[in-house]
């Protein structure tokens, strides 16, 4: 049953049991969250802000512009079309610089590990000399550390690249997409280039144009998707090993109650990863003893969770929005966060308590949190500092309240080098079974669920959406605080396939794989990009993503960075259905994102609010995509024969023993 916070009418429904335990108990009594604030602030946003057109860009205004009211333009004479687009691109180009700030970081912590400092490895040897490939780095009889302190050079430069020369990723696009970019002009030169570019273009009195606004604002998201944010995975992977299936659980109830709790909260891996090889040091080991625990207790929060989840199967104990909630059990000794998504109202929640707000970097600081700064160089003794002083709350820890019996279990690790392995087998690894099932109709489409969540639909959203995808044989890839969401619903485990439609189900169960396949964190969303263009590439479906019959959504995003995702997935063909976009103030501009836009990227954004709504927009765009295809004739429906099985069996999932109920 679906219940409101303190009664708030304008408040989304809570339908997590977890989170409806942990909010009902005695020690969450005096705790404010969202929901509260939600409340008293009624839902009445500002209709300029929320229309796109309230400007702040110099100091002769702030203007609030009425589209087609002459009196109603900016002082400097900007339509509500110029003004929705420069704020609509500088959304883009703040979402745009958070993943290539995190990447640069990333980048950073790969050259010294490939320098042989630090206490990480580089783990995947075969992804590391794929990657080198495409920077053009020989690799013939070298030795891995020279290759891979050349690849850490060689992606470092792409930051501050200053030629006209493409960024070196995008020749992994398809030809025609490439052919598309180079026509635009929408090549990425830099990545970091493309956000500056972004900045001046909507600063007074520079881009007026809002289409060619957009051009920039293409440009700087495909900076990011086929950028910062696929760096950011690769050498990620590459340091700390591709994700490959494996089981976890999702959820608050994964917090214990004899030993220290530590969340660990924002989005770069390189401090998760440490505190990961730090809690299992024998003097933290120790010391937790020492101080009464039977141990250390490390949980995921927003992506970070997910990056941890993905390589090392650590539970994730809330998204996005449960980051308050995972604090009002009384139970966690500190929550531990570098950068993006941390809400300042966990230092208050957290004083409620004796629990720590641990802020790790330099960049993101708060009042009423402790700062530890996380020194890379020295990451080990950084991360074990940081755990002692979470170690040395446990002893204050007072009432407390953990959700049992809500754990859900997930199997996750689906990079899309395991895509290629579970369908293709181990041997002749291919996305070839998947193509074919799409084609024959078993697999209506992929539909890629991606992003935030937040406090205006209900907590489960993601859910309604999915299970409509899935009962119409739509298979479902998922990152983010989607893809826990949709972990806490139950959604991403093999014996979720029994929600699907028969033939989507038949498949699901012959290879032993959950019907929402988790991809990760949202800079993982590049390994969607790359998923999509090896599907095009196995032939049969068209020849660019635009020909694919997928889609994608984050219907509740919040942050920038969602925005930056759906532009370089228009950008790269796909489209996407987001709930609202903060244009609807400007009549062209806003009809150029979701139709105009179309002929020139050969996608389009979409707007639709209901979940239900949401998903059979997403089915019917799919549909369209199987009409233009030509496949979309109705199958008779087939039985696995062995055969059947043999083809599509064989991949890492048997290694992790998770089979559909009823595969044999
Ligand atoms: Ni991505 Fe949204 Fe944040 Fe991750 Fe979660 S809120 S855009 S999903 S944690 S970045
Ligand atoms: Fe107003 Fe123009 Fe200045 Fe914006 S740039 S605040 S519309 S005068």
């Amino acid at each position: 049953m679906a219940i409101k916070r303190n009664g708030c009418e304008g408040c989304a429904d809570i339908t997590c049991v977890s989170t409806q335990q942990v909010l009902s108990q005695d020690v969450a009594r005096n705790v404010k969250t969202a929901y509260d604030r939600v409340k008293a602030r009624g839902m009445s946003a500002c209709l300029f802000g929320s229309g796109g057109t309230c400007c702040r860009n110099c100091n002769m205004g702030p203007c609030q512009i009425i589209d087609g009211v002459d009196d109603m333009l900016g002082i400097c004479g900007a339509t509500a079309d110029t003004v929705a687009a420069r704020n609509f691109a500088r959304v883009v180009a703040a979402g745009a610089a958070a993943h290539t700030d995190h990447a640069r970081e990333m980048v950073r912590g790969f050259l010294d590990t490939a320098k042989g400092h630090g206490p990480h490895q580089i783990k995947d040897t075969v992804k590391l000399k794929s990657l080198a490939a495409v920077f053009d780095i020989e690799t013939e009889g070298r030795e891995i550390k020279d290759i891979a302190v050349e690849l850490g050079e060689k992606a470092m430069a792409e930051f501050g690249k200053q030629d006209n020369t493409p960024l070196s990723m995008l020749k992994r696009a398809t030809p025609k997409r490439q052919a598309l970019w180079k026509k635009l002009n929408i090549f990425p030169r830099g990545i970091d280039r493309e956000v500056v570019e972004m900045m001046h273009r909507t600063h007074m009195g520079v881009d007026h144009d809002h289409e060619n606004i957009m051009l920039q604002a293409s440009r700087c998201a495909l900076s990011d998707g086929w950028g910062s944010s696929m760096l950011s995975t690769e050498l990620t992977d590459i340091m700390f090993g591709t994700p490959v299936p494996r089981r976890a659980i999702v959820d608050l109830g994964s917090l214990k109650e004899d030993q220290v709790n530590i969340c660990v909260h924002g989005h770069e891996p390189l401090l998760a990863e440490s505190l990961c090889l730090a809690a299992q040091e024998q003097d933290m080991l120790d010391l937790a003893k020492k101080n009464g625990a039977a141990g250390i207790n490390l949980v995921g929060v927003c992506c970070t969770g997910n990056e941890i989840l993905m390589r090392r199967g650590i539970p994730v104990a809330a998204g996005f929005i449960q980051q308050e909630i995972v604090l009002s059990t009384g139970a966690v000794e500190a929550m531990v966060g570098d950068v993006q998504c941390l809400m300042p109202s966990i230092a208050n929640v957290a004083s409620n308590f004796h629990t720590d707000i641990i802020t790790t970097n330099y960049r993101a600081k708060m009042p009423g949190a402790v700062h530890i700064q996380f020194e890379e160089e020295q990451a080990l003794e950084s991360a074990k500092q940081i755990l002692t002083q979470a170690i040395k709350n446990f002893k204050k820890r007072g009432k407390f309240f953990i959700p049992k019996d809500t754990k859900m279990d997930v199997v996750v690790g689906f990079s899309h080098e395991t895509i290629n392995n579970m369908l293709g087998g181990r041997f002749r690894a291919s996305y070839r079974p998947l193509n074919d099932n799409i084609i024959n109709g078993r697999i209506r489409g992929v539909a890629a669920i991606v992003g935030c969540d937040n406090f205006q639909l209900g907590d489960n959203t993601h859910e309604i959406i999915v299970r409509e995808l899935l009962k119409n044989n739509v298979l479902v890839l998922a990152t983010g605080c989607a893809a826990t969401s949709l972990g806490r619903a139950g959604l991403v485990n093999p014996e979720a396939a029994r929600f699907c439609g028969d033939s989507l189900r038949e498949v699901c169960e012959a290879v032993g794989m959950p019907p929402v396949l988790h991809m990760g964190s949202c800079v993982d969303n590049s390994r969607i990009l790359i998923a999509a263009t090896e599907m095009v590439r196995q032939g049969g479906l068209g020849d660019d993503i635009t020909d694919l019959p997928a889609i994608g959504t984050a219907p509740l995003w919040m942050s920038e960075k969602a925005v930056a995702i759906g532009q370089y997935f228009v950008a790269s063909g796909a489209q996407v259905v987001f709930q609202d976009l903060p244009t609807t103030g400007a009549k062209n501009f806003n009809k150029y994102l979701l139709e105009g836009i179309m002929g020139q990227l050969g996608a389009h954004w979409n707007v639709a609010k209901e979940p239900l709504e949401i998903a059979r927009l997403m089915i019917e765009k799919i549909d369209a995509k199987r009409d233009a295809l030509g496949i979309n004739k109705k199958k008779e429906r087939v039985l696995f024969d062995m055969d059947m099985r043999r083809d599509l069996g064989g991949g890492p999932l048997k290694d992790v023993g998770c089979h559909g109920p009823s595969a044999s």
